[in-house]
């Protein structure tokens, strides 16, 4: 840590820039992370208090119970969520002088979940940058037979067809990896509080959860600071408009009262 309480990530700048991912272990203390732990589950529970069972959802719904920004919910979360900590990482990695909360999500992988199929975030987002990132911090030990996820390296950089998150998605993407030879890496198990970042382009996939622990993660995505909002390009960007840049007509900064600068941080 640095004297602002900044963690030092300057040897990862170059490997995020070219790879689109990189791990930072320990982000987050043990202590930091049981504290939360709780918060988490409790506002997770509040926006899907009565979930279908497994057997019933598609291939999304079974990969993982999506909670969006619960930092709305819970001090706790939020003060966690707002973390310039984290968010200094973000913008590190990013090469940029600030960034801004798109939005978080709780994702918890239940017992028996399948997979996440390939894709890329920024499928879904309506903005005008590239320099968007998201952080991907269990909050639990997360075993081998579990795993983080799985990052095609370098494919930010590539031109690739847009999917959503779906079978289809697993297959074409799985295809096109294979084809253009993309060499793939995971960061395998993780203690609660280390994480992982990616880039909004980056091609990532996560593998099932074949125990009987919920795979608790808590994310956090932001964005440059300077990011205009654009015209939706399909119908999730037009939701994400709405919901994650309340606010924010299209070609306007992205600076809605969802989306505060939280690097750098007040007094920072
Ligand atoms: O947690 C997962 O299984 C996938 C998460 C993911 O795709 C993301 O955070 O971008």
């Amino acid at each position: 840590m640095s004297r602002q309480g900044t963690v030092d990530v300057g040897h990862l700048v170059a490997g995020f820039g070219m790879d689109g991912h990189a791990c930072v272990p320990g982000l987050a203390t043990p202590e930091e992370v049981a504290a939360l732990r709780p918060h988490v589950a409790a506002a997770a529970r509040q926006r899907n208090p009565e979930p279908p069972p497994l057997e019933s959802r598609d291939t999304y719904g079974k990969a993982f119970l999506q909670s969006m920004n619960v930092w709305r919910l819970d001090e706790a979360v939020r003060s966690f969520v707002w973390s310039p900590r984290f968010a200094a990482v973000a913008a590190a990695l990013l090469e940029v002088d600030g960034v801004r909360l798109y939005h978080d999500q709780a994702l918890f992988k239940e017992p028996g979940g399948g997979p996440t199929p390939w894709h890329q975030d920024q499928v879904y987002w309506p903005l005008d940058t590239d320099r968007t990132i998201t952080m991907w911090m269990p909050l639990v030990d997360v075993p081998d037979e579990v795993g983080s996820m799985t990052f095609a390296s370098g494919s930010h950089r590539q031109d690739v067809a847009t999917f959503d998150i779906s079978d289809g998605s697993e297959d074409a993407v799985s295809a096109l990896v294979a084809e253009r030879g993309l060499q793939l890496h995971t960061y395998g198990a993780l203690r609660a509080g280390d994480a992982t970042f990616h880039a909004g382009w980056t091609l990532h996939r996560a593998g099932p959860n074949p125990t009987s622990d919920v795979r608790e993660v808590m994310t956090v995505i932001w964005y440059a600071d300077g990011a205009r909002a654009t015209a939706p390009a399909n119908r999730y960007q037009e939701a994400d408009l709405r919901l994650w840049l309340k606010g924010t007509e299209p070609g306007e900064l992205a600076a809605g009262p969802r989306n505060p600068l939280l690097w750098p941080a007040d007094g920072a």
